[in-house]
């Protein structure tokens, strides 16, 4: 799964999504990646595609600012959002976050399932939770992903998936997730096949 990927286009808004389309016609089902800035959403992307600098990363958050869509031979879209929640990034690049990824949950239709990066060393915060609520609102099935898990031991991985849970106040399916230490792509991979 996820072999061939090549990036398709940039947009920030509903009228500027792509319109792909299986040899059918049927439009093709679509995967995003969301989460906080620095989270690991464009690693774990290229990780995940096996095509290495496909999606722009940067050690300094806020590289993703607008909404990037890739697609795969097996006939899938995966979009990589931009991330949220962090001081460094202009204030003008924060407040245009929140209304485009919004907008982008609300009006795509085609999106299946939103994988929720989240760094397994954190705790949930209000934009987090935020996150949740409007991809539950517009009842889109999540999966959680714990990232960066090459940074914590093996007794602490489990105890801050608790907690993190606990925070979240929801059931939800996860992972945990390295890119840097190949971690999890495998049951990535299973798990949204499940919700496809
Ligand atoms: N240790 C470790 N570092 C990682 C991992 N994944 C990503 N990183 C590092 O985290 C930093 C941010 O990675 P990105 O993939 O650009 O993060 P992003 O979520 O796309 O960030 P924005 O585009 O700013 O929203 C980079 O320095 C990566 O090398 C991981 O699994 N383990
Ligand atoms: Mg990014």
């Amino acid at each position: 799964m996820f072999k061939g990927a090549k990036f398709i286009k940039t947009a920030v808004q509903p009228r500027d999504y792509p319109t792909l389309r299986k040899d059918s016609g049927d439009l093709l089902p679509e995967i995003a990646v969301a989460g906080r800035s620095n989270v690991g959403k464009s690693s774990l992307i290229n990780h995940l595609l096996q095509v290495k600098g496909l999606a722009k990363t940067s050690s300094t958050p806020g590289k993703t600012q607008a909404i990037n869509f890739f697609t795969t031979e097996d006939a899938l879209v995966i979009v990589d959002l931009p991330g949220y929640g962090f001081a460094q990034v202009p204030l003008e690049v924060r407040k245009r976050w929140g209304p485009m990824v919004q907008s982008y949950l609300e009006n795509r239709e085609t999106l299946k399932a939103l994988l929720l990066l989240f760094d397994i060393r954190r705790l949930p915060n209000e934009e987090d939770l935020k996150l949740l609520e409007w991809a539950n609102y517009n009842s889109k099935p999540i999966i959680l992903v714990l990232t960066k898990v090459d940074k914590v031991k093996r007794n602490e991985q489990q105890l801050q998936t608790k907690k993190i849970l606990e925070a979240f106040q929801a059931d939800l399916p996860y992972v945990h997730y390295s890119s840097t230490k190949n971690i999890g792509r495998l049951a990535l991979i299973h798990k949204v096949k499940e919700v496809l």
